[in-house]
């Protein structure tokens, strides 16, 4: 019997400094209840989709910064989505940032996104690894990247488990664009990716960047599913956010590398597809057959080796 996940990419347009977590909740629940209508069985939801991206802009103040954190999963403020979600008997991908107990009282700050089964179950939890940009304020920049100031890198490796009848695996915005992220995952059978992002449309580092934005996120994310015979879902929050313009082109990829279905606009938008997940078999037991093709002791540099280092003169 095919195993079919029916999907929904639930982009979201932007979310205001100004705008409550009950806002953002609210306009979750219109596109949870909107995926029920067309029969979704996971609803994915972008990268820290509860607030504004706040890494685009500087902030010293300790209990500001934490504002914008989860202490908890479920919280009061998203609780209604739990039990919605339940009640509607549709899982869920949710990206938000998380406080978590440190050592000795402390605390740590991660980029976290996490899978909830049906019946409103956490199954896995994910934090980011890949954290683009710098740690230091850059005040000649229109806009900043500040998620190596404010997170820590990922601790829980890249997970895959068992849900929605096959291997689920995430990844979280930048991540995308890191072949290592997919390949670990396709290492474990992963035949579904799910991720959210918010992609400013300008790169202050690389201007000259900014006309291939939208060529580049289609490119990762179709290669990546290809090469490793997975579908990748992946969700933006779009539109203009405190000033700042994201790409939109939510995406649901198939192992193929085709893209099933996309985004239209740069708001609320639900893109919806069913995915046969008996189709990545046909990649993985074929040209990506790893068993047979891998050579990894070719591959060590990749494990040994952080940086690029050039050939020696001769
Ligand atoms: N949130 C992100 O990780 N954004 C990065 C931008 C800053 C390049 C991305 O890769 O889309």
């Amino acid at each position: 019997m095919a195993r079919v996940v029916t999907i929904g990419a639930a982009q979201m347009g932007p979310i205001q400094r100004s705008e409550t977590r009950g806002q953002a909740v609210e306009r979750m629940l219109r596109l949870l209840r909107e995926a029920h209508r067309r029969q979704c069985d996971l609803v994915v939801f972008p990268e820290a989709a509860l607030t504004a991206f706040f890494p685009h802009w500087y902030m010293a103040d300790d209990v500001e910064i934490d504002s914008y954190f989860e202490t908890s999963m479920p919280s009061n403020e998203t609780e209604p989505l739990f039990a919605e979600a339940r009640r509607l008997g549709i899982g869920f991908h949710l990206g938000y940032a998380e406080l978590a107990p440190g050592a000795q009282g402390g605390k740590r700050r991660f980029n976290t996104a996490i899978l909830v089964d049906k019946a409103g179950r956490i199954v896995s939890k994910y934090r980011k690894v890949h954290l683009p940009g710098r740690s230091g304020y850059r005040p000649e920049h229109p806009f900043q990247n500040l998620e190596k100031y404010y997170f820590q890198v990922g601790d829980l490796g890249f997970p895959v488990v068992r849900a929605f009848g096959g291997n689920v695996g995430m990844m979280i915005c930048n991540d995308r664009r890191w072949p290592e992220c997919y390949r670990v995952m396709g290492l474990q059978s992963v035949e579904l990716i799910v991720l959210g992002y918010n992609t400013p449309v300008h790169n202050p580092g690389a201007p000259e960047h900014d006309s291939l934005g939208n060529f580049h996120n289609q490119l990762v994310m179709q290669a990546g599913a290809y090469q490793n015979g997975t579908y990748v879902v992946g969700v933006a929050k779009a539109g203009r956010e405190e000033g700042i313009d994201q790409l939109g082109q939510s995406s649901i990829i198939a192992p193929s590398g085709e893209i099933m279905a996309q985004s239209t606009t740069l708001g609320d938008e639900l893109v919806v597809a069913a995915c046969d997940l008996d189709r990545c078999a046909s990649y993985k037991d074929t040209i990506f057959n790893f068993a047979a093709h891998r050579r990894p002791e070719a591959y060590r540099l990749i494990v040994e080796r952080t940086a690029a280092i050039p050939p020696a003169a001769s």
